[in-house]
């Protein structure tokens, strides 16, 4: 490695001569190859913007001239541009970058969101706020043709349009979000990308910018009649064009050279331009380029040299789903999949093998992905929509009032809830149970193992008048627990000797619990611990059985406020009881990237605080004398 070292900020970069670009582009690509085949992470978006970064970086003044990345997974090469080299041999662990935009990591990051599709509204805001206060300065969004499948995207654009301010969006188009692009907008970048014509009309393209020496208004509208010409050839029409911004495009998005004179049109423009780039995901790394399913999208750790995953093999919650969805599709033909992009991620890969007609990937659209469930269900079927607990935040609004208040029969499954850990705090799936506790007629089951998982999501697709929602972790299933006794209402995983303390675990807490009681156990204090299985709405069965217990702790990987939680010990008060209730759960703060175990424990989720917690409460509300007391009392 020659160049890259040398490169710790945009201005280093400047000074690398134009023609041994493609040199540090190589450079850039071992880099990443070899910290991310360590750590796993977004290897093959981010190959795939080598060059446009590099470019961006040349032309744009940042931090001064904000570049936006969409999402935030392939900004991994303007983090090694921007100073931040050393944190790659952690990335995304607790002491190295994040995975994601990170703005108290660098100036140069602004958005660390990573729900996708929000970068136009926060380049249009900007230079909302440059042009109130009289700075002509430029703003860039970079967006993937995934990412301009969601709805937001079209809400900015809308407004970008019309305004007049100096916006630069550029597009990144692979083709592909995790599979590929789907819809009526990736058919139109495929028509300018696709066509036979393609090289020609980028040989064109590039001859038409060599030519021009000097850039300005003027000179780029000449341009735009050629590249209005050049889309005739391509497009029929350009959506772009129709919406009323300027279109510079397409160009080759792994010449360096060329990207750069594209977006120094762009930015001398002065008015809101599109560039349109095409890459490869996964560009310059064999293993990545044939990887069918997702070009190396986002995998864990992998032998560099074959791209094969150093993961052992282990089933994931996500598998489990996936084929009790399959064999409940076939039992049933009223059920039908949506995703929004996330075919392989959520698991309805299966399903859609299988029932190819019966499965709809929407695009990166949660919100239209509910309303459309709604309808699918009030059009006699049975949906079963299939996300990442993080994204339905963006679709609380169609939960609640295309789904709940119509009562149909939608089934939510949620996957990746509760803390995900080395995603950090965007992707922890923390927030679904406060807020879908407050819908009126909802049913929420959380899963302890596969088994349950099995028979809940049964249960959930039975019901046809009412939303039900399933929620499961990120990683590997914990090995089954048998219940020692079901109930109406809750299974008893096991039973403390008398009546000290009740443990209401939630979904994947119930080991934790477990654990727990085993430990409270060897300190004199009973505890038996309980799963609810379906959690929401509180089983009143449940609540006679909890009254009447020495202390009532609850245990759940989402929000403590507003959870399960406080949901019981509502309940319990509101029966005239007086039985103490505590609830563990997330504090209300967003936690630094770091693995799940650990950022589990900055929660206070792991066993050894839990047992703390409850001992200590234990002792402050009853005092140790009345252990043995409570213990007479046997009848459990
Ligand atoms: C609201 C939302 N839903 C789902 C995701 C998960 N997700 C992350 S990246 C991605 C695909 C993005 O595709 P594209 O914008 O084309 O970028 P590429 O990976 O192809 O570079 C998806 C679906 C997300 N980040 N945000």
């Amino acid at each position: 490695m020659d160049l890259l070292p040398g490169v710790s900020s945009p201005s280093d970069l400047r000074r690398i001569p134009a023609s041994r670009l493609p040199e540090l582009a190589a450079e850039i690509r071992d880099f990443l190859i070899a910290k991310v085949s360590r750590t796993g992470g977004h290897i093959g978006p981010n190959l795939g913007v080598v060059e446009l970064t590099i470019a961006l970086h040349r032309v744009f003044d940042s931090p001064r001239e904000p570049l936006v990345f969409d999402v935030g997974h392939q900004i991994y090469v303007h983090k090694i541009l921007t100073g931040r080299q050393a944190g790659f041999d952690k990335l995304r662990a607790r002491g190295g970058v994040s995975g994601y935009g990170n703005t108290t990591e660098s100036v140069h990051d602004w958005s660390e969101s990573s729900h996708a599709s929000a970068s136009l509204s926060y380049v249009d805001g900007l230079s909302k706020a440059y042009e109130i206060e009289g700075d002509p300065r430029p703003v860039v969004a970079i967006i993937g043709d995934g990412a301009l499948t969601g709805g937001m995207a079209w809400e900015a654009l809308n407004n970008i349009a019309s305004g007049g301010r100096p916006v630069v969006v550029v597009v990144n188009d692979n083709g592909r979000s995790y599979s590929p692009t789907i819809g009526g907008v990736a058919t139109r970048l495929a028509a300018l990308r696709l066509t036979p014509r393609y090289e020609k009309t980028l040989d064109k393209f590039r001859s038409a910018i060599n030519a021009t020496p000097v850039v300005g208004p003027v000179l780029y509208d000449a341009l735009h009649g050629i590249k209005v010409g050049i889309k005739d050839m391509v497009s029929p029409q350009g959506m772009f064009a129709d919406l009323g911004m300027k279109y510079v495009g397409p160009v080759d998005g792994h010449d360096v050279a060329a990207v750069e004179k594209a977006l120094r049109l762009a930015k001398d423009y002065g008015s809101p331009v599109i560039v349109h780039c095409v890459t490869h995901k996964g560009f310059g790394y064999a293993p990545a380029e044939n990887h069918e399913q997702d070009l190396f999208h986002g995998p864990g750790a992998f032998n560099p040299e074959t791209g094969e995953s150093l993961a052992a093999p282990s089933t994931s919650w996500t598998d489990v789903f996936a084929d009790e969805l399959a064999a409940i599709g076939a039992d049933r033909d009223d059920i039908v999949a949506i995703t929004a992009a996330m075919l392989h991620p959520t698991g309805l890969a299966r399903f859609a093998e299988h029932f190819p007609a019966r499965t709809f990937d929407v695009g990166i659209a949660e919100q239209h992905a509910l309303t459309s469930a709604a309808g699918l269900a009030m059009g006699g079927l049975h949906p079963v929509v299939a996300l990442y607990s993080t994204f339905l935040n963006r679709a609380f609004d169609q939960f609640v009032m295309d789904i709940a208040l119509h009562g149909v029969g939608v089934t939510v499954c949620l996957d990746r809830s509760g803390i995900t850990g080395n995603d950090g705090p965007s992707h922890n799936g923390v927030w679904d149970l406060s807020l879908l506790s407050a819908v009126p007629g909802v049913r929420i089951a959380a899963p302890r193992d596969g088994e349950t998982l099995r028979l809940e999501l049964r249960e959930a697709v039975a019901v046809d008048d009412a939303p039900t929602v399933l929620r499961w972790s990120k990683g590997s299933k914990s090995s089954d627990i048998a219940a020692i006794e079901r109930n109406d209402g809750y299974d008893i995983l096991t039973r403390g000797l008398s009546k000290d303390v009740a443990i209401v675990t939630v979904g994947p807490m119930a080991a934790v619990g477990l654990d727990a009681a085993t430990a409270l156990a060897q300190r004199g204090i009973d505890a038996t611990v309980i799963d609810p299985r379906w959690v929401i709405p509180v089983s009143e069965d449940l609540i006679d059985y909890l009254n009447g217990f020495g202390l009532v702790v609850t245990v759940e990987d989402g929000l403590r406020l507003g959870g399960v939680g406080s949901a019981i010990s509502q309940a319990i008060r509101d029966t005239g009881s007086l039985t103490p209730t505590r609830e563990i759960g997330v504090p209300s703060v967003f936690p630094k990237h770091g693995s799940r175990d650990e950022v589990l424990r900055e929660c206070g989720l792991s066993a050894d605080l839990i047992t703390n917690d409850i001992a200590s409460w234990y002792a402050r509300i009853h005092g140790p004398h009345e252990v043995s007391a409570l213990r007479n009392n046997s009848q459990v």
